[in-house]
């Protein structure tokens, strides 16, 4: 494991802001008014299950070269930017011994988890992200966000000693993603039209980041939001629900579709990334995260980014007519990432060139 952080990372960090799980624990019914969103209220939420994100099978995709399938992964690429992928090759001894250490470790006291407390500028370690302004709404969750890929970026400070098999868990568990990041980005070159070698080698050496959230229940669930609206701007996201509660909508067509995860399957999502380099034939989807009233909700999200010299923009074999968004170099658009607040897609709508 790296000890070592690459001062090139520190892109910004977030206002501190108080612990959402200390705050719930006070029993109180009474939320504080920089939780509430009023706005909340007008939202059309689909009924549970009605319609639900396509479902990959992996194993079809690498062992068959099942056209069937790969035009299966196209579509719900082009049209939902979300899926279930099922049979990755993640064992389900490494996605459970994350799942144990990750629920132990929100278990811990308060003193105990601020030992990994976010540095100041910087959104590594636990406690929130994209909070740029002392008056904006905050979400109701506290998080974990730790640098994994490559090695030698990692703050291995940060990285929770307890319980004591976390980092071992943290490290299996994020190799084990990568692999599939680069095996799925391969097979959408494929389906792009690129040389199958295209977007893995930009990625191969690229920056995965994982955040471990942490929504307790709260006695006013829906008027407040877990994690706001917002598309990733990253690559490829992979999430796993940790436990039985559910709370990930994604928006079609402006209203919000309930995720009912698959056991087992990784729920992977496009990011701004991909939706540019794709010159926006891929979609990156706004999603948001609910909150229970009752229960408390975890999921992991591993984030994928390229390499840090590579840069953000359309790829050219996929600029036909029109380019239809700038091309910037990786630190700028993650400089912006970071110091921007979770808003739906504002910041594509940066990156796009005018019509
Ligand atoms: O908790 C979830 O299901 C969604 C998490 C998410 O969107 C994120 O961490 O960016």
């Amino acid at each position: 494991m790296g000890t070592e952080v690459d001062s090139k990372m520190d892109y910004g960090g977030s206002l501190p802001v108080e612990n959402v799980q200390a705050l719930a624990s006070n029993n109180s019914d009474d939320v504080p008014p920089h939780y509430i969103r009023p706005e909340l209220e007008s939202d059309e939420v689909l009924i549970n299950g009605s319609l639900q994100i396509p479902v990959i099978d992996m194993s079809k995709l690498v062992d068959n070269d099942d056209y069937g399938e790969l035009a299966k992964l196209h579509s719900a690429c082009k049209e939902w930017g979300f899926f279930q992928l099922i049979n990755h090759g993640v064992s389900e001894a490494v996605i459970e011994k994350m799942k144990i250490d990750i629920q132990e470790f929100f278990k811990l006291p308060l003193e105990v988890k601020m030992e990994y407390a976010q540095l100041p500028n910087s959104i590594e370690g636990y406690g929130q992200a994209f909070v740029v302004s002392e008056d904006q709404k905050l979400d109701w969750g506290d998080m974990l966000f730790l640098l994994s890929h490559p090695a030698s970026i990692r703050n291995i400070k940060l990285w929770p000693t307890n319980p004591a098999s976390f980092r071992s868990s943290l490290e299996e568990y994020s190799w084990k993603l990568e692999n599939v990041n680069i095996c799925l980005l391969q097979l959408m070159a494929k389906n792009l039209g690129l040389e199958s070698g295209y977007l893995a080698s930009l990625f191969q050496d690229g920056i995965q980041g994982v955040r471990m959230n942490y929504y307790p229940p709260c006695a006013q669930a829906n008027k407040v939001m877990g994690l706001n609206r917002h598309s990733d701007a990253t690559g490829l996201t992979l999430l796993v629900q940790v436990n039985q509660v559910e709370g990930l909508q994604i928006n079609k067509n402006g209203k919000w579709v309930p995720i009912r995860p698959v056991p087992g399957a990784l729920i992977v999502n496009i990011g701004d990334i991909i939706e540019i380099m794709s010159n926006g034939e891929y979609k990156s989807i706004e999603h948001r995260a609910v909150v229970n009233p009752e229960k408390e909700r975890l999921s992991i999200a591993a984030f994928h980014s390229p390499n840090t010299t590579t840069m953000i923009g359309p790829s050219t074999d996929l600029v036909k007519d029109k380019e239809n968004y700038k091309t910037i170099a990786h630190e700028e658009f993650m400089r912006q990432v970071i110091n921007s607040k979770l808003d739906g897609k504002s910041l594509l709508t940066h990156m796009k060139l005018e019509p």
